[in-house]
């Protein structure tokens, strides 16, 4: 191991490594993507907990299920992700590892699709992706998304760059709450982008991480629907982390559309054979509890309206904000569970040093992070560093 080099810690770990470093006692964490409650606190949802119960009492083996895992896990979140669709052999899914797990195994698929493949990825963006893209030997280009300062989403300059796109190239696009900065495409946006990866037969990955948490489970999921209605290919990469608070169970899913079901089912074998490479079989439990959850009327029930107080939480804790310090209003127009605030590193090193702030040194808040307690502490601090 002596030709190893050593490796920069995570920009989010590096957060999470200097929080617990760190004795104040009324330090406020905007670090890692985590929901948390107004007691700071990332809960088990009640109904996850009674799914739980349920599946400890009748669980009858813990036999492999197979490299697809639980295909009734995918058949109940199908409609939640694709909406209302008809089985024509077009579009497949299966369990994967979380979302990383489906992004990873959906880079595995582009690359032996066309190893010439490159991978269009908007910045600042979700820093896992690229390392996904590259970890299966995709080259990865990177477009313009969002300017920080103006608090813009870049839509005219995305489309110029893509213009050098070739045919079998993908693009990664975030779904509803973007991770870092909570802006979305319009609906008129979503259609512009639509057709020309149509038109150029660009791969889009669309990737979901925090459906329901934004504007509301079919709102979120309107740009994926959107693109999968008119372009051949695509890549589905859905989480389950957020949404059912599963974070640690690596709760996922890839879905796979193709222009036929012969496609499909060459897409299907191939992805069966890389997974066992990958990890071999999915882990159960995070997914037979969301099977079990979306499968239960009372469950499902309750599980949105968990995710509504979520939500709702969310976008109070956004307008409570803008409210608070008037030079960031910008973040009640953004949705989800993170902004990227228009500070400099030296403002976020302050924040952290001066008042024991801690958020990622690009700037990137975790929405969640903020509670009536601690909300007009970080509006002061922030005001100190402006
Ligand atoms: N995609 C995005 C945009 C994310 O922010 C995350 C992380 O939470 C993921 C995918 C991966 O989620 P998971 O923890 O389920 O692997
Ligand atoms: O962006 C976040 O905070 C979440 C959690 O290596 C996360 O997506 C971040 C980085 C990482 C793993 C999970």
């Amino acid at each position: 191991m002596d030709t190893l080099a050593e490796q920069p810690l995570d920009p989010m770990l590096m957060v999470l490594h200097l929080l617990r470093n760190d004795p104040r006692p009324n330090k406020i964490d905007l670090g890692i993507g985590v929901y948390r409650d107004d007691t700071g606190h990332t809960p088990i949802l009640a109904s996850v907990k009674a799914a739980e119960r349920h599946l400890i009492e009748t669980q009858t083996s813990k036999d492999y299920l197979s490299p697809e895992g639980d295909a009734g896990f995918v058949a109940a979140l199908a409609p939640i992700v694709l909406g209302p669709s008809t089985d024509d052999g077009t579009m497949w899914g299966m369990q994967t590892p979380g979302g990383t797990g489906a992004l990873r195994l959906a880079a595995a698929l582009l690359h032996r699709t066309n190893p010439d493949c490159r991978v269009w990825i908007g910045t600042p963006g979700y820093v896992n992706h690229a390392m996904l893209m590259q970890a299966a030997g995709l080259a990865v280009i990177e477009h313009p998304f969002f300017d920080k300062p103006t608090q813009t989403l870049l839509f005219d300059a995305m489309m110029s760059a893509l213009n050098e796109v070739r045919r079998g190239d993908a693009i990664v696009l975030q779904s509803g709450c973007h991770n870092p900065t909570g802006v979305e495409f319009s609906h008129d946006q979503w259609r512009a982008l639509a057709a020309f990866l149509n038109e150029r037969g660009v791969v889009p990955v669309l990737d979901m991480a925090y459906q329901g948490l934004g504007q509301g489970l079919d709102e979120d999921a309107w740009g994926l629907r959107h693109v999968l209605a008119h372009v051949p290919e695509a890549l589905v990469c859905v989480s389950g982390s957020k949404n059912f608070g599963l974070y640690r169970d690596r709760a996922g899913a890839l879905w796979v559309q193709g222009s036929n079901p012969t496609s499909v089912r060459r897409a299907r074998t191939n992805l069966n054979l890389m997974a066992r490479t990958l990890w071999s079989m999915p882990p159960d439990h995070g997914t037979a509890v969301v099977r079990i959850i979306l499968t239960t009327p009372q469950l499902d029930a309750q599980w949105r309206s968990e995710l509504d107080v979520m939500r709702d939480r969310l976008t109070g804790l956004r307008h409570d904000l803008a409210t608070a310090v008037p030079e960031f209003e910008t973040v009640k127009r953004q949705s989800g569970m993170f902004s990227l605030l228009p500070l400099d590193r030296d403002q976020v090193t302050r924040l952290r040093i001066e008042h024991g702030i801690y958020m990622v040194e690009s700037g990137r808040i975790n929405i969640a992070g903020l509670n009536q307690g601690n909300l007009p502490v970080f509006a002061s601090a922030l005001r100190s560093v402006l």
